[in-house]
């Protein structure tokens, strides 16, 4: 802790990805000076990394816009006063509104992160009264949700690897040590992964490259892109045939068993090696070793999400899971018991409603997945004419012009909107095209509890950090801003803020206390004084799993007490939640669900396809995160950003290190430059996402002079897609790579 002295220090939960590592933050006035890793915190025990040590330059980052910001006629952006720019949007938005369904609404990633969003977003989604919502989700996570809904009934009541207890874990499509791990919350990966071998573990990731995660594995599954679902398969059979099964562990509740494994007959690991471009006998290793350990679970992540059979993947990592004997066990797959409560511990109506297709995109009929469409919708809403064209746009925290596919369509759309409004930081690829922009405030601002990434927690520890600042007069708080913007949708900008959290609080407080089983007005009183984000967050907690059912239960869990543990609660490892935890209509799990089986055919023609272009997959890099970290972290090396190529394919093209290569695929070209590294699988060449910061209008001068390539300009939206969730296929585009002239680098 020798880095902080002096000034205030307080605990701060970091908000940049899902590991939620404890901080601690000094502050010199209103500046963040310092930043070291809480050593104390009861869930990452010290853990951090160099972007959460950077929060101070990322929050001091001196292009951050800091007022609000309108479009003038010629084009640019003026500051503003806030009075102002809520003059504009009341003078201009209302009319889309009226317009039914004309105004879309994009929340990006670092709206998960924060609890203005998490509890206020509702209120502008219901207000603007319209079902064109968008956010990553869908190029992120649907093809997992989807396979989870089926199964356990729960889009985001995700099973989670109980990676401190397990004897064998199998990781498909994650590179934890870099990206520090998604949909699992668990601080400090390397370290768990390290004892997870000392204590005798066997470790195995299934990825194109040898990734740093794939450098400390046991065994490293060096697949080709887009087949994790043939080679799950293959270990299925195997573990069927050589009757690996462990039917004694078998929940009672799962059904399908035998049809299950019937269906692996197919695929036996010899039919599917060749196209997983892999050995069969590696296939039968995994199958002996995850069947024979005393516990094992299998994990897999957005390598499996964002390619073409993904619901298929993710379907069948809980099958092999489940088959084997590990659903709901210690060191298997296991459901967090979230503090604030959620889909996993709220009782469910019966019968539930699958989340799934209860709506279609106007000009594409696809479904929706969890009241949103898929992002492969967005451009071509704004585009096609027609009764119903989504003609404006709010966003918040989100930057779709690099981080959904066919970036230039998706610029074409922004370019094409009537009126567009954004909550952010940064004037970017995205906020350019907007006519007011709405800075949030200051980090330390917030207070904050993981409500959402809580359901990914593979401990059940509760934390909160408080706000260390008060609000400048020149700052509003996201939710304030949320609700601003939702009183001005509903023709009533007269309200306050104020009056409106007022009615978001008596229905939360309803709520909070029907689920703790006292009077609304107990809850109402417990409450106290306490007003936005923070009452809500109360009233959660406390009608909780863990809640002091407001006074009911003495001991237990409310903010105030968190307030006073700034490290946390530990509320212990998690603990078996069959059969409540599950949400689906017969309370029980069909391990083959008829939704995802009608795709095996679809998988199987897959097998005979030549294999013949090179597949470029995606990367991700430790400093960034997505698209918006490279103006106040500059990478080092602008050629982190580089096309990264197998020897043996820079070889047979000619190409050598350093060389300038255009890379193109069915949509369009982009530059980069090579790398030539032993790393990547024959066949497969990689890039980061989030780059191409160029184009005018951009605010970001220190990524603009390392601009990157932009991945999403090669990624296809229309024709090629996952088959169930439409979510796009980063993973495995066809490219061909050539060398753009004699230049080196
Ligand atoms: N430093 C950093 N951290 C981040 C982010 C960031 O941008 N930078 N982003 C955050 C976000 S929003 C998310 S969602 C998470 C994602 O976290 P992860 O899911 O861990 O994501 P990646 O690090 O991209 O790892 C995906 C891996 O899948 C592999 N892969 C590609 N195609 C296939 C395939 O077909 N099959 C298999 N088995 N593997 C494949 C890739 O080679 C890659 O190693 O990371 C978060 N953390
Ligand atoms: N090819 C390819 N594309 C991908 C991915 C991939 O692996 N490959 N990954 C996908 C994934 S997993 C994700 S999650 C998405 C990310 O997609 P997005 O969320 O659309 O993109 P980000 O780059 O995370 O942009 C975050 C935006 O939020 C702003 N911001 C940061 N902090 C705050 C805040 O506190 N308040 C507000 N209001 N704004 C803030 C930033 O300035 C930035 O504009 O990208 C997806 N796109
Ligand atoms: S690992 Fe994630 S949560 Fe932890 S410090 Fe880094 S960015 Fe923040
Ligand atoms: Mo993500």
């Amino acid at each position: 802790m020798s880095a902080l002295t002096g000034n205030t220090v307080g605990h701060r939960i970091c908000p940049l990805c899902e590991s939620t590592c404890g901080l601690l933050v000094e502050l010199e006035g209103r500046r963040v000076v310092g930043v070291s890793p809480n050593e104390d915190d009861l869930l990452s025990g010290g853990h951090s990394c160099a972007k959460g040590l950077g929060l101070g330059r990322i929050e001091g980052d001196p292009d951050r816009i800091r007022s609000p910001l309108l479009r003038t006629d010629t084009g640019g952006f003026r500051e503003a006063t806030w009075d102002e720019a809520f003059a504009e949007i009341n003078r201009r938005l209302p009319e889309f509104v009226a317009d039914a369904g004309s105004c879309a609404i994009y929340h990006g990633n670092p709206a998960a992160h924060h609890l203005d969003a998490t509890f206020y977003l509702g209120e502008l989604i219901s207000a603007v009264g319209t079902r064109n919502i968008y956010s990553p989700a869908s190029v992120d996570t649907w093809p997992k949700n989807l396979a989870h809904m089926l199964l356990y009934g729960g889009g985001l009541g995700l099973s989670l690897p109980d990676i401190d207890r397990t004897d064998y874990f199998l990781v498909l499509g994650s590179n934890p040590m870099v990206s520090n791990g998604s949909t699992v919350t668990a601080p400090g990966m390397e370290q768990r992964l390290r004892v997870l071998r000392e204590r005798g573990g066997t470790f195995v990731v299934v990825d194109p490259v040898r990734t740093r995660t794939a450098e400390v594995a046991d065994l490293h599954v060096p697949i080709r892109p887009g087949t994790d679902a043939l080679f799950l398969l293959g270990v299925l059979s195997a573990i069927a045939t050589e009757g690996l099964t462990r039917r004694d562990r078998v929940p009672e509740v799962v059904d399908g068993l035998d049809e299950m494994l019937t269906l692996t007959a197919d695929y036996g690991p010899d039919v599917v090696a060749t196209a997983c471009g892999i050995d069969a006998e590696l296939i039968r290793t995994v199958a002996r070793g995850f069947a024979g350990a005393p516990s094992a679970v299998a994990h897999s992540r957005i390598g499996t999400c964002m390619q073409e059979f993904g619901t298929l993947a993710n379907w069948l990592v809980e099958v092999l899971t489940i088959v084997t004997g590990n659903l709901d066990r210690p060191g298997g797959a296991m459901f967090s018991l979230p503090p604030a409560g959620g889909q996993n511990t709220w009782p469910v109506s019966r019968p539930p409603k699958l989340m799934f297709d209860r709506w279609r995109s106007r000009v594409r009929d696809l479904p929706e997945a969890m009241g949103e469409l898929p992002g492969v919708c967005f451009a071509e809403e704004i585009l096609t004419p027609g009764p119903g064209r989504t003609r404006a746009l709010i966003t918040l925290a989100g930057n779709p012009a690099r981080s959904l596919p066919n970036s230039a369509a998706i610029e074409r759309a922004l370019g094409a909107l009537d009126f567009m409004v954004s909550i952010d930081c940064y004037v970017n690829e995205t906020t350019r095209y907007a006519d007011v922009i709405l800075p949030p405030p200051p980090l330390v601002t917030r207070g904050h509890h993981d409500v959402t990434l809580a359901h990914f927690q593979i401990r059940n520890v509760a934390r909160y950090t408080p706000p260390l600042l008060d609000l400048a007069d020149d700052e509003r708080a996201e939710w304030q801003i949320l609700l601003r913007l939702a009183a001005i949708a509903k023709g009533t900008p007269e309200r306050t803020v104020e009056e409106i959290d007022d009615d978001v609080a008596v229905i939360a407080t309803r709520r909070a206390a029907k689920l703790a089983g006292c009077e609304p007005d107990a809850a109402a009183i417990a409450s106290g004084s306490r007003r936005g984000p923070l009452r809500l967050l109360d009233l959660r907690l406390r009608s909780g799993p863990y809640g002091d059912r407001f006074g009911l239960e003495p001991t237990g869990l409310t903010l105030e007490l968190l307030e006073q543990k700034p490290d946390g609660i530990d509320y212990g490892p998690l603990t078996p939640r069959l059969p409540e935890v599950l949400r689906t209509p017969d309370g029980r799990v069909n391990l083959v669900p008829p939704m995802i089986t009608a795709d095996l055919p679809r998988l199987r023609a897959s097998m005979a396809r030549p294999v013949d272009n090179l597949l470029l997959i995606n990367r991700r890099q430790r400093r960034g995160m997505n698209s918006w970290l490279h103006n106040a972290l500059p990478q080092p090396d602008g050629g982190q950003c580089a096309l990264m190529m197998d020897p043996h394919d820079a070889e047979m093209r000619g190409l050598v290190d350093g060389d300038r290569v255009a890379v193109t695929s069915s949509t369009n070209t982009v530059h980069a430059e090579l790398r030539v590294d032993a790393a990547m699988r024959t066949g497969v060449v990689s890039m980061p996402h989030g780059w191409g910061h160029s184009g005018p209008g951009l605010r970001t001068p220190r990524s603009e002079a390392v601009p990157g390539s932009n991945y999403n300009a090669l990624v296809d939206d229309s024709t090629e897609l996952e088959a169930l969730t439409s979510s796009p296929i980063f993973n495995g585009v066809p490219v061909s790579v050539t060398r753009l002239s004699e230049e080196r680098s």
